[in-house]
């Protein structure tokens, strides 16, 4: 059997979808758009996409400094689920998830979507009770979740150890639609479906100033030259701070590393996605019989895009206490991320203090499962000035004390 690699799967794409290759290292074309998307990431493409599908505004460029899903999209553990504790997220978070039920057939491009189920193991009683609370909490928002015990656990997975060593598996937060999809095909199928749309994707086009006229957005100057539009959305994740600096202004968010690694192939042994919070390290079992493993993000803001050595050992550590199976697994491949983070652990789906520009950032380490329900929430709000999936989550909340504080849903120590 063939096996692509993300860079396959790009390759392939741009030699079949001639309109990207067109887009290629192109300079900056000379017309106004109605909408520039900065970034090519999921959330980035995703708003393209619902501001055509949505709201009829075709007329769009996306630029990309690097190639598209190159960044965080293409980086990612490729979790899926919306067992969140907040009202706001969970309606944002079950949107996206809804989404990806049926964004193969909406985008005619194979996500591999796969709701093989995401359980949270609860290893300390504080984890008990936090996860009931948010079992109850979803069971008010329609969300499926259920917290379940010690031996469901166990039935569920059976290569788990739950007798500890350090913690034993108490229970565990458990929605059985949640799952995974393929980080790159998603990026992939909304580019092409933007693309069919007749969008300019622009790659290898950094943006490097915010142009104004007075305090509205007028366009802005990339390495390729000037451009022009009407609407500004910057979705550059880890680069926001760096871009909203451009406009003149700041962002309550952070840039810090997170990493992964996976390991050689072997066979299916594990059908479902486990994260282990307290000795922290979380693991499912791709298509191609790879362990995709994570762990924490780094506990220093950097711009490095690869990680720490340390949590290699801390998480392979975590993981072979949980699985000890996997203990002579070798490892292949490591890499690195640089995510967003914002103070309550919460997006930022936001107008700015700039006139027709907007942002979306702050999805920290877990942003991949909420591509198509944020990059709903931005387009309406870029089209409608207004969403009710983006109302709370103004960048401005921080200044006023209305914190969506999900510090403990985000799963990933930070
Ligand atoms: P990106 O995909 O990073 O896209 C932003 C784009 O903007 C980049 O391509 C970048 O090149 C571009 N850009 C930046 N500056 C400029 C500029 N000046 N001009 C033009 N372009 C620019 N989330 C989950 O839900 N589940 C998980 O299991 C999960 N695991 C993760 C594991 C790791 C190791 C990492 C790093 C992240 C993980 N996440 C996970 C988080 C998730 O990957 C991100 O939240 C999500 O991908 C962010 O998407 P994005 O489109 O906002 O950003
Ligand atoms: O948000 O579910 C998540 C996640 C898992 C690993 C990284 N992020």
């Amino acid at each position: 059997m063939r096996r692509y690699s993300a860079f396959a799967i790009a390759r392939e794409g741009a030699r079949y979808h001639t309109g990207w290759e067109r887009a290629w290292k192109s300079p900056a074309p000379k017309k106004r758009y109605d909408a520039i998307i900065v970034g090519a990431g999921g959330h980035g493409l995703a708003t393209a996409y619902y501001l055509g599908k949505n709201h009829g505004i075709k007329n769009v460029a996306i630029l990309e400094k690097g190639w598209l899903g190159g960044g965080n999209t293409g980086r990612n553990t490729t979790i899926i689920r919306s067992n969140y504790l907040q009202d706001p997220s969970a309606a944002i978070y079950e949107k996206a998830r809804s989404l990806y039920e049926t964004m193969s057939q909406d985008l005619n491009y194979n996500v591999m979507f796969s709701p093989r189920g995401v359980m949270m193991l609860a290893q300390t009683e504080h984890e008990i009770r936090g996860y009931e609370r948010t079992a109850h909490a979803n069971a008010l928002q329609g969300v499926a979740t259920e917290f379940i015990s010690p031996q469901r656990v166990k039935e569920l997975v059976p290569i788990i150890n739950i007798h500890g060593p350090r913690y034993p598996v108490l229970g565990a937060l458990w929605q059985p639609r949640g799952g995974t999809a393929r980080h790159d095909a998603v990026a992939w199928g909304y580019a092409r479906a933007c693309s069919d749309m007749g969008m300019d994707i622009i790659q290898q086009c950094e943006v490097t100033g915010v142009r104004r006229d007075g305090n509205k957005v007028i366009g802005v100057d990339t390495t390729n030259g000037t451009i022009d539009c009407d609407k500004l959305g910057v979705v550059v994740a880890g680069h926001s701070g760096v871009l909203a600096d451009m406009a003149g202004f700041r962002l309550p968010i952070e840039s810090v590393a997170l990493q992964a690694l996976v390991s050689e192939p072997i066979k299916p042994c594990m059908d479902v996605v486990v994260m282990a919070n307290t000795v922290h390290g979380y693991m499912s079992q791709s298509d191609k019989g790879e362990m995709v493993i994570g762990g924490g993000a780094d506990g220093y803001n950097n711009y490095t895009q690869r990680g720490s050595f340390h949590h290699i050992e801390e998480t392979v550590r975590a993981l072979v206490e949980t699985f000890p199976m996997i203990s002579r697994l070798k490892m292949l491949r490591q890499w690195g991320g640089i995510v967003d983070m914002t103070g309550d652990r919460s997006p930022i789906i936001s107008r700015t203090p700039v006139e027709n520009m907007f942002i979306n950032c702050g999805w920290g380490t877990g942003g991949f499962k909420a591509i198509p329900g944020s990059g709903w929430a931005m387009a309406e709000l870029m089209a409608k000035a207004a969403s009710p999936l983006a109302d709370e989550f103004t960048m401005w909340r921080f200044g006023e004390g209305k914190f969506i504080d999900e510090s403990v849903a985000a799963g990933v120590a930070h």
